[in-house]
């Protein structure tokens, strides 16, 4: 193989990006070392085990990576604003679609929601870590490596191409003969099996290691989100694993599961996409519905509206959205009672999620309500996922979806779902638990000015795709003439994006500001909440809680604070276990992601030998006896007295 094929060559954009993320690399290293934070890096971080720790890890990656999902958005905005451009040529706008969706969804939308439940979940069902911590590790680094792996490919080996639905024939060898698409399948399976992983792991925690007394119909609505999108992620992610083991078969070993002249069948790709591929979508919608189920009632105080039929719809949800996948291909050849039956299972949909949006008006409803950053993200939220939800009753009828298919009006659809839906419930979220992160709360100023940066420009970018869209643009073109007509309504779009990314900026700016100057004196429960993750010093102490606390009802928290029951009783203090830190995890992601590297660029002796690495830190994995150490009570009380002042 040669030079030129290893990197990607004769790109400007790529050629500058190359060497940004060369001095960028060289310096951290360089940096880090000057700082001699290696070792502080490697024993608080790189091994720890610590929920708290991971998730923040896991946010920090989102971040990243909704930087660069960000940037492939304005690019494709910068590409349309006007007729004729040609910033970006047809090969490189495919290109930048397909890993914009990627990364939005797999990188961006999945590590920022598992960040948060790992931080908070459990601290809300009042445990001192998730079931398997060392796993959780391992999850996380999994996803972390798959990630970088996925990103490298812009600057080496090339980019896939195909769309994020990856469809066949398109992904396939006779079409797609780059190893870009490799990239797609090697790096997809490494961070899904960190997501099952995951799945598993948050199953067990909450089924397991709730506190004494909580029962189901006890926990927190954030509990019940996370715990119905963990059943889903085990329920969806091994039919992802199938489908692309069965892709890198048919693209790096001659297989003909997806390719009709061989006798296999597009088809079957579809349909195991969209299996799993629908479910998705509410694996990660449902844990915001979860999270401002508890901002909503934090910030009206009043306690959740509905909360039986709350946990009734999300059932119901998870349940409906493994029966819809189909109107994804309405076009393509069903049957009209096919087509039919997923009409009416995708419109079932609307109903429990309307009873959600009603149960939140009515949570605030005569309430007291405090218009904190954390609500403001929760109150828009409500109109623009509304709008998602009425276009995508809209999509669903089939008969209709043969205008709409394919359309612009589509791509506005699932961005008023997803981001409302996701990224105002990932800003919320930070918003509300970044005192239990970090110790201090983001500034509300400047975070008003993120708000409405944000959301402003969140509406001029994507509300003019529904009127292109109507008007016969579809999906994924590069460019178009101005005789459409169209140039006003992306021009507009491309503005948008804009004010967008400096709504973002400001978020950035206000995490600088804040660790810099906002004051670390808040106590365990600024924003004077309800659950029990409230009961614990900001930030967290890394046990979590001193005394496992009881449970009698809901927002128990709530309760003792009325009661002036919140008090520790310093005898019921004891010697506290924890897990030790473990190597295992980030150097089995190593190893994975050299294996998915020589895979992707199909050198399969290399991979072969490399996965012994694996099999060998399995087996190292399962020789490691260390069973933790433990926190004495002397020093719990003292950490204890410091942040309480009393006891
Ligand atoms: C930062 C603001 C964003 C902008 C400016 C943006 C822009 C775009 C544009 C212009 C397209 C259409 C490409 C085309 O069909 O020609 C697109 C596609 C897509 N976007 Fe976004 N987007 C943004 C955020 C997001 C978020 C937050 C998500 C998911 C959580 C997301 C998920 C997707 C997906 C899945 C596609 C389809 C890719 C494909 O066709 O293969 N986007 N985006
Ligand atoms: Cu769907």
């Amino acid at each position: 193989m040669k030079l030129d094929e290893f990197f990607v060559t004769g790109d400007p954009i790529i050629f500058l990006s190359q060497i940004a993320i060369g001095l960028t690399i060289i310096g951290l290293v360089a940096l880090i070392s000057y700082l001699k934070k290696w070792k502080y890096l490697w024993q608080e971080w790189f091994t720890t085990v610590d929920h708290k720790k991971i998730g923040i890890m896991y946010i920090i990656a989102g971040v990243l990576m909704f930087f660069r999902g960000g940037v492939d958005g304005l690019m494709m905005r910068a590409q349309t604003s006007r007729p004729g451009l040609e910033l970006l040529d047809g090969q490189h706008y495919d290109e930048i679609f397909t890993t914009h969706g990627v990364v939005m969804i797999l990188f961006m939308a999945m590590p920022l929601l598992i960040g948060i439940m790992n931080v908070v979940l459990p601290l809300q069902i009042g445990a001192r870590d998730v079931a398997f911590p060392k796993l959780n590790a391992l999850s996380f680094w999994l996803f972390f490596g798959a990630a970088m792996l996925f990103n490298i490919s812009f600057v080496i080996g090339g980019s896939p191409d195909a769309g994020w639905t990856n469809y066949f024939p398109l992904a396939g060898v006779e079409f797609s003969p780059d190893i870009g698409n490799n990239f797609y399948a090697i790096a997809l399976q490494i961070a899904g099996i960190g997501t099952l992983a995951t799945g598993i792991n948050f199953i067990v925690t909450i089924l397991k290691m709730r506190a004494p007394g909580m029962t189901l119909m006890k926990m927190p609505m954030f509990t019940w989100t996370s715990l119905v999108t963990s059943v889903l992620i085990v329920a969806a992610f091994p039919i992802l694993t199938i489908a692309l083991l069965m892709m890198t078969l048919d693209r790096m070993f001659g297989a003909h599961f997806f390719t009709v002249a061989a006798g296999g069948d597009p088809m079957l790709w579809l349909n195991l996409f969209w299996l799993w591929g629908h479910p998705e979508v509410y694996i990660v919608v449902l844990p915001a519905f979860g999270m401002y189920s508890e901002i909503i009632a934090t910030f009206s105080r009043k306690n959740l509206f509905g909360y039986k039929t709350m946990v009734i719809s999300i059932v119901a949800i998870a349940f409906l959205s493994m029966l819809v996948w189909v109107h994804h291909f309405y076009t393509m050849g069903n049957s009209a009672a096919v087509n039919s039956v997923f009409s009416v299972t995708t419109m079932m949909i609307a109903i429990p999620t309307g009873v959600k949006i009603f149960n939140w008006l009515f949570t605030m409803r005569k309430g007291r309500i405090q218009f904190t950053n954390a609500m403001m993200w929760s109150l828009a939220f409500i109109p623009c996922f509304t709008i998602g939800g009425v276009t995508g009753v809209m999509l669903a009828m089939a008969a209709a979806d043969y205008q709409y298919h394919n359309t612009m009006f589509l791509v506005a659809h699932f961005h008023y779902v997803l981001i409302p839906g996701v990224v105002f419930a990932v800003f919320a979220g930070l918003y509300y638990w970044w005192p239990k992160m970090f110790g201090f709360t983001l500034n509300e100023r400047i975070g008003k000015w993120h708000f409405w940066l944000f959301v402003i420009g969140f509406n001029m970018t994507f509300m003019p795709m529904f009127f292109v869209g109507l008007d016969g643009m579809s999906r994924r073109m590069y460019t178009y003439s101005e005789s459409t007509g169209w140039a006003p309504y992306l021009g507009f779009s491309a503005i948008g994006s804009l004010v967008l990314a400096a709504g973002f900026a400001a978020l950035v700016y206000n995490i600088y500001w804040s660790f810099r100057y906002a004051s670390r004196d808040i106590g365990g429960d600024p924003w004077d909440a309800r659950t029990l993750e409230w009961d614990t010093a900001s930030p967290v102490q890394e046990y979590n809680f001193a005394v496992t606390p009881e449970v009698t009802e809901l927002d128990q928290f709530w309760k003792n604070k009325k009661e002036g029951k919140n008090k520790l009783k310093k005898e019921e203090i004891k010697d506290i276990h924890m897990p030790s830190n473990s190597g295992i995890p980030i150097i089995m992601s190593v190893a994975f992601g050299i294996v998915g590297f020589f895979l992707i660029f199909e050198w399969f002796t290399l991979a072969a030998i490399f996965s012994i690495a694996i099999i060998a830190g399995l087996i190292a994995s399962s020789f490691d006896y260390d069973d933790g150490y433990h926190i004495p009570a002397k020093k719990v009380l003292e950490t204890e007295r410091k942040w309480r002042g009393d006891l």
